[in-house]
């Protein structure tokens, strides 16, 4: 069964231009509930742990850079089968080829600085939300 949580990211070009309090409210009006969040500066560390699944491929170097270049606000989203609800809320990777409505298209600039990150499985929504927030943090949050 499809889990109800994933990890949602308003990632540093979103968090510059103001755009954190709309991204928030567009989610909320799609039916996400917000069950943890923080403002974060991720060192680069954390940063190329966080994409190592993307460690080798020509962008990575740049899209670690852009994630320590600003704070940026990782949350985690409830919703009936979350990972798939919040890809669809966010639309595809680069805002040129997302549909009409969602966020990317709304907020953001290019295919790296995309606005918003979200977890693409239940496995990984479950690594990433741990990799942000404590055990405590994640009590109340279930399955
Ligand atoms: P997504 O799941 O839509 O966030 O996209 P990917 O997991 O494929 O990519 C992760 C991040 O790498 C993107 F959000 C932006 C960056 N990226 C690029 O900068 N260029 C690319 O060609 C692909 C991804």
């Amino acid at each position: 069964m499809a889990g109800r949580h994933t990890l949602g990211i308003v990632k540093p070009d979103a968090v510059a231009k103001g755009n954190l309090g709309n991204i928030v409210a567009h989610l909320e009006k799609a039916g996400f509930v917000v069950r943890a969040g923080r403002l974060v500066r991720m060192t680069r560390a954390q940063a190329e742990a966080f994409y190592e699944v993307h460690r080798g491929r020509p962008f990575y170097g740049e899209l670690v850079e852009f994630m320590v270049s600003g704070p940026c606000f990782p949350m985690a989203l409830e919703k009936d089968d979350a990972v798939k609800a919040f890809r669809a809320a966010i639309g595809a990777t680069d805002p040129a080829e997302a549909a009409p409505g969602t966020i990317r298209r709304l907020f953001a600039e290019s295919k790296g600085k995309n606005a918003v990150h979200g977890s693409d499985s239940d496995e990984n929504a479950a690594r990433e939300i741990g990799f942000f927030f404590s055990e405590a943090e994640r009590a109340g949050l279930g399955g």
